[in-house]
């Protein structure tokens, strides 16, 4: 049997799609309802549906021999966990914004809101430039509108939140993606789990990242 932890909600449906253009059977999980456990026994695989940052915590404890989690994600949460694939789905980009009349350079000491304070971190010290985070755990689109901060780091997919609450983007920080991620001792263990990879590799079309 393999366990694959999948991140619930926004992703869910496109890492369905990739499963099935594999090959899986997927129907199983067509009629989810409030289930969060999928096992299918003819295919010995079982899912588990989970919030994203719990995704890296089965693969690291083996619960789950493979995992599928945005690298935003990944990125604010590092373990011991192998990336194997970059499944080219759930695609956005980390960016700087703020209001129009925003100036980066009138700014010493930049006050940032984020839900992702490492990354808005790493960001701000790669450039030298100093930084006080304050970290804020949703709607941070109007921190800098209501005066809390000077600018926010988020996720920015169309770009339609950051015009809805009148910000714009200063600059882009990295493309974000969702990755399949997996538990290493499984891999060394269970050969069929590389098989498995190679398969949605070979949908994916990528070399391993
Ligand atoms: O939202 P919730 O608390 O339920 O859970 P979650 O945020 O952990 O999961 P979910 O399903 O929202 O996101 C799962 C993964 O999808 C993330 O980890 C990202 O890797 C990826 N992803 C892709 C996105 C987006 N696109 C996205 N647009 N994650 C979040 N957003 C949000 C963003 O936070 C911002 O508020 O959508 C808003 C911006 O979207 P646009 O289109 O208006 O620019
Ligand atoms: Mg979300």
């Amino acid at each position: 049997m393999i366990t694959i932890a999948l991140t619930k909600g926004r992703i869910e449906k496109d890492t369905v799609k990739i499963l099935a253009k594999a090959g899986f059977d997927m129907s199983f999980m067509a009629d989810k309802g409030r289930n969060l456990i999928f096992v299918d026994d003819k295919q010995d695989l079982r899912f588990l549906l989970v919030k994203a940052p719990d995704v890296a915590t089965y693969v690291e404890h083996g619960i789950a021999d493979l995992g599928v989690v945005g690298s935003d994600v990944l990125y604010e949460h590092p373990g011991s966990y192998l990336e194997m694939l970059d499944l080219n789905i759930g695609l956005c980009k980390f960016s700087v914004a703020s209001i129009p009349s925003y100036n980066p350079y009138d700014h010493k000491r930049k006050k940032i809101a984020t839900k992702y304070p490492k990354i808005a971190t790493d960001f701000f010290n790669s450039k030298d430039e100093d930084v006080e985070i304050v970290a804020i755990q949703g709607s941070v689109e109007i921190a800098p509108v209501i005066g809390l901060t000077d600018a926010i780091v988020d996720i920015v997919e169309t770009g339609n939140t950051l015009v809805a609450n009148g910000l714009v983007v200063f600059e882009d920080i990295v493309r974000v993606s969702s990755r399949l991620i997996a538990n290493s001792a499984s891999i060394k263990q269970n050969p069929e789990i590389m098989t498995l990879i190679d398969r949605l590799q070979a949908v994916v079309g990528n070399e391993e990242v």
